[in-house]
């Protein structure tokens, strides 16, 4: 427990969330009451104070969680915490109740002869898997093993050292399907898989394809709406007007798959004037003549054909951002229009680091910046000593070998179930059947294999593919080992128990794979618990347990902060930015990026298909969530958008039913239609967390449409990404 109070300040911010969570056994109070009965909880020592992180997402925020008599009362964002500074989104609260879940998995599964499962017991679990482990094992090596998991700081600490325990390299996290053609993109640049745009000092900032308050992470938007406020350049490149669109000067309705081509012409517009940082290009960076001259074919006028952006604005946008250079940049975006989208994601990711380069805004206050960062030291117990890394390579690093840092290519990987080459798969708070690639070819690949196990908290299309599906508690009812997020100033944080496990027989993912090891023979390596693990991680940078409790869930690390400076060392080889690489020439590209056209294009009737997050969901796991469902009902949330005259040609009126369908693999779909002149004509806009096709996931079950469904299941060449939108659809008015 903290001795942390809370402020009244910190009563408003819980805003919305406090009435959310009401449900959870607070009872029906007013909410100025209902605040001061709290407080007094705490101050008589009623109510604790547990500070926690998140885990409805990735960016798990930092909160204070208040407890009485083992119920949830309210949370509230930690403002010493980087990411939430103070505020939880609407997610954060609502995902709380995932503890009380009337869907929740109570206990281990196994899948009989008929395809039901049935209640087993843990050991029976531990027993059969591991038996399978060992066979697969024998007659195949590890390297017939692979696990596919969310990285959440006890997830990505026990599921590696539990793979390479085994003498696997086969650990991926969902990145195939998330940033990596970006991050894969960027190291082939600049050496780093990633930078972050200095919104809160910048003059003017460029968006393609990131919407700060969709896919919400609540400091993001903090920083967007003060940049706004203080008259920072904003715009947004987005086929779709998307909610970040509030706080920008202008909306550019982009064709989708083609932000490459605007790059290049806004490369080619700086270049041919002599707008770039010469200096900056001659001393730290090898091949610009090369980009160079490669760009000259990329007019405007050739970018507007492509882009739908007429050249003029092309001319002008690049005018604008090498004025209000170095403190410029094109934002580094996460996922939808290069994260893993195209065929070129890989290469606009390239090309967009090459951009931010001409503007020498790397490093610069107000430009481009790389988070400082501190991580835990070596342990010296031995009791934690790692065990030897594989020699083997992660499979799907030599097939995609610009994949990042050979992260490997999961998707890949489950290809190879069916030849054989891949026996044995592992799933930890990974929905991979439903969002990785096309689900129907992602359950056959997964019902091949000869050991299949789901480790979540509630059934999922990946549970259903699988044989064994393991029960974990949720993050409210466990610790985890600290989580170290980078920033300008880089930070430490806990996720911590809040309340008492609710079923019994959940076991948290620490013990499971403690458990699973001891199973398999390979028990030796987890001979501490997650406390000591945590405590002695923390007691490399001067803390502990108790002391990261007792200074609030949070401590940052101010002798880490960031200095601003002009960047001078990359983390290439030759410690230079890369206007060509030999990597990507080798993997088939051109030295220095080129047009790569998108695989796809819409023709005749056709709509490119893509997709995007809302700010009221996460993925597919919080769909089935009764308080966040309600909201997409009412507002109509699970529709798909079309453009108004694309839509009247079709017949089809706003809220209409209408049937979507992919020509290239046949999946048809019925959704209701969101008519507006808000979307590219060329685009119909899927919001990316419907579609659940799990009956024991009552609420969300067969509401909206599931955007993976209408993608074939393909890899992006080189770089290794899902080619989530190198799909195309048909769309009419249902029963027409
Ligand atoms: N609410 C919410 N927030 C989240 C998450 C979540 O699930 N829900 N997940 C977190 C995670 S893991 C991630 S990766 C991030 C994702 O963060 P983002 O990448 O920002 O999320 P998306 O919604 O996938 O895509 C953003 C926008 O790209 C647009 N877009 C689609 N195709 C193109 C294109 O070809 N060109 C351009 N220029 N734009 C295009 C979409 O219309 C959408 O508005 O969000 C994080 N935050
Ligand atoms: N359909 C669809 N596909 C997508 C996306 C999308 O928005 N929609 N987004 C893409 C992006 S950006 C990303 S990053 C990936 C994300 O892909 P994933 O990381 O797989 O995210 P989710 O689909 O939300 O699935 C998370 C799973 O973790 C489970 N879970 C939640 N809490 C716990 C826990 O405490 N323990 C355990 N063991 N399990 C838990 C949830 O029930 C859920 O099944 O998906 C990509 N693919
Ligand atoms: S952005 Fe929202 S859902 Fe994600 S960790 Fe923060 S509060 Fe939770
Ligand atoms: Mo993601």
């Amino acid at each position: 427990m903290s001795e942390r109070t809370i402020s009244r300040r910190g009563f408003l911010a819980a805003g919305a969330g406090a009435a959310a969570l009401a449900g959870l056994g607070a009872g029906a109070v007013g909410f100025g009451e209902w605040n001061d009965a709290v407080a007094e909880g705490v101050e008589k020592g009623e109510i604790k104070a547990v500070h926690s992180l998140c885990n409805s997402c990735s960016s798990k925020c930092g909160f204070t969680a208040y407890v009485k008599d083992g119920e949830l009362v309210t949370m509230i964002g930690d403002e010493q915490h980087p990411y939430c500074e103070g505020t939880l989104c609407a997610r954060g609260y609502a995902y709380a109740s995932i503890a009380w879940s009337k869907d929740r998995l109570t206990e281990p599964l196994k899948k009989n002869d008929k395809g039901a499962f049935e209640p087993i017991s843990w050991d029976q679990a531990y027993a059969e898997i591991a038996e399978k482990v060992q066979s697969i094992i024998s007659s195949d090596g590890p390297q017939a093993l692979a696990m596919i998991q969310d990285p959440r700081p006890s997830g990505s600490y026990y599921t590696k050292r539990f793979m390479n325990a085994l003498g696997s390299a086969n650990v991926y996290t969902h990145g195939v399907a998330c940033n990596m053609s970006k991050n894969s993109g960027m190291t082939q640049a600049i050496g780093a898989a990633d930078f972050t745009a200095d919104v809160a000092n910048a003059d003017m900032v460029m968006f393609l394809g990131r919407s700060y308050c969709d896919a919400v992470r609540p400091a993001s938007v903090h920083a967007l709406q003060r940049a706004h406020e203080r008259g920072c350049r904003i715009v947004m490149v987005d086929p779709r007007c998307n909610a970040s669109t509030v706080f920008a000067d202008e909306w550019l309705p982009i064709n989708p798959g083609t932000d490459l081509a605007l790059i290049l012409g806004m490369a080619h517009v700086l270049v041919e004037e002599g707008k770039y940082d010469k200096d900056y290009v001659a001393n730290y960076t090898v091949g610009f003549e090369d980009w160079a001259a490669r760009l000259a074919e990329y007019t405007p006028e050739w970018a507007a054909e492509k882009t739908g952006i007429p050249a003029e604005t092309i001319k002008r946008l690049a005018n604008e951002m090498w004025n209000a250079a170095p403190k410029a940049c094109i934002e580094q975006g996460w996922r939808a229009a290069f994260g893993c989208a195209y065929q070129n994601s890989g290469e606009t990711a390239r090309a967009l680091c090459l951009f931010n380069t001409l503007l020498g805004c790397w490093g610069v206050e107000g430009g481009a910046y790389f988070p400082a960062s501190q991580s835990a030291g070596k342990l010296t117990d031995p009791k934690f000593a790692a065990p030897a890394a594989p020699e083997a390579k992660i499979i799907g690093a030599e097939e995609y070998p610009l994949s990042s840092s050979g992260m490997g290519v999961s998707t890949y990987a489950l290809s190879l179930i069916p030849e054989g080459t891949v026996k044995g798969v592992f799933f930890y708070q990974s929905n991979c059947v439903a969002g990785y690639s096309n689900p129907a070819q992602l359950t056959e690949f997964v019902g091949a294999a000869e050991l299949s196990v789901a480790i979540d908290v509630q059934m999922t299309e990946t549970c259903q593919a699988c044989q064994y599906v393991l029960p974990d508690t949720t993050y409210l009812e466990r610790l985890e080992v600290p989580e170290f997020v980078g920033g300008k100033v880089p930070v430490v944080s806990l996720r911590d128990r809040v309340i008492e496990k609710v079923h019994p027989e959940t076991r948290p993912v620490d013990q499971i794979f403690t458990e699973l090891a001891e199973a398999c023979g390979v028990g030796e390596y987890f001979q501490f618990t997650v406390d000591e693990l945590a405590d002695a991680q923390l007691q490399t940078v001067g803390l502990s347990l108790d002391a990261l409790r007792k200074a609030g869930g949070t401590v940052a690390f101010p002798e880490k902060a960031l200095k601003f400076g002009p960047k001078t060392s990359w983390g290439t080889k030759d410690k230079k930015v890369h206007f060509t690489s030999e990597a990507c020439e080798k993997a088939g590209f051109p030295s220095s990026p080129g047009w790569l056209e998108p695989m796809v294009m819409p023709m005749g009737n056709e709509f490119r298909l893509i997709g995007g997050k809302q700010a009221i969901h996460t993925h597919t796991q919080t769909a089935n969530n009764e308080e966040l469902m309600a909201i997409t009902k009412e507002y109509g949330l699970d529709r798909v958008w079309i453009n108004e005259d694309k839509a009247a040609e079709l017949g089809i009126a706003d809220g209409d039913e209408v049937e979507v369908t992919a020509p290239a693999n046949g999946f048809t779909g019925r959704g209701r239609a969101h008519v507006t002149p808000r979307i590219n004509p060329t685009a119909v806009y899927l919001p990316s967390h419907y579609g659940c096709s799990v009956p024991e996931q009552k609420t969300a079950y067969q509401v909206g449409l599931r955007q993976m469904d209408f993608v074939p299941f393909h890899i992006e060449p080189g770089y290794g990404g899902t080619m989530s939108q190198e799909a195309l659809v048909t769309v009419k008015k249902a029963g027409a």
